[in-house]
């Protein structure tokens, strides 16, 4: 058995989805970060950055082993059962180079984007043009990447689906239009599509606000592009 610590965000949804694509059993332990819980010491035993996800794996000879950040825990599982990531050569490469696209490109200026648009106080218009310009760098980056193959690292789908597709999600939040990136529109109903991405989606869905959920089960974070900061569509 695995034990997924999680509060339903673009980053634990990367693993959500590929434990339900796995089929493999898993038990939710619900880590609050709205209450400050990533900071409680037994936590911080297993995921030392405060942050989730971050897994448990039960299921190894001797002691129990943890995992934390998300890309660790894809590749961790995809190695643990063989699937979503191949083994070697060019498609492994291409694989962990979209993993770590992701990881260190789109996630961390998607999340700035987010948070000035979403957070900060007045007057941070510079950021909010940094990074609203860079998250549309990354999805141009990541459209002319889709127009060439049918996935994100190539004909196959895998961890580098599964990282990318929550944070395009919340493309509105980041201030895009799948309408400018029409390859990234069609990979992301593709993937949404599938049962497992449908499934994870929901995981760990208890006693959000009414507010939270009516967003999180829409069909993507249809929030108007000015939520919660000025109209921002920066081109
Ligand atoms: N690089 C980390 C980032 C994880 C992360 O930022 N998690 C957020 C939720 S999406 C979190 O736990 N935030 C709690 C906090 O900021 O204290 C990963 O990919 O696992």
């Amino acid at each position: 058995m695995i034990d997924l610590y999680y509060f339903p965000t673009p980053n634990t949804w990367k693993v959500s989805i590929m434990l339900e694509e796995l089929g493999l059993p898993y038990a939710v332990k619900r880590i609050d970060i709205t209450k400050s819980e990533q900071f409680a010491p037994d936590f911080l035993r297993i995921s030392p950055n405060n942050r989730v996800p971050a897994i448990v794996d039960h299921d190894v000879p001797g002691e129990p082993q943890p995992v934390f950040e998300s890309g660790a825990i894809l590749v961790y599982l995809a190695e643990k059962t063989g699937r979503f990531l191949a083994p070697s050569g060019p498609a492994r490469v291409r694989a962990l180079e979209w993993l770590f696209w992701q990881m260190g490109g789109l996630g961390p200026m998607a999340g700035q984007t987010h948070h000035f648009r979403r957070y900060a106080p007045e007057g941070n218009g510079y950021a909010i043009e940094r990074y609203v310009k860079e998250s549309a760098r990354l999805y141009g980056v990541l459209d002319r990447n889709l127009a060439e193959r049918a996935w994100v690292a190539g004909e196959d789908y895998g961890i580098a689906d599964m990282a990318c597709w929550g944070w395009v999600w919340f493309h509105q939040m980041h201030a895009q239009s799948l309408d400018d990136f029409p390859n990234v529109a069609r990979w992301f109903h593709a993937m949404g599509a599938r049962p497992a991405v449908k499934r994870a989606r929901l995981v760990g869905m208890e006693n959000l606000s009414e507010e939270t959920l009516t967003l999180y089960k829409g069909d993507y974070y249809n929030v108007p592009v000015d939520y919660g900061a000025e109209k921002t569509q920066v081109k």
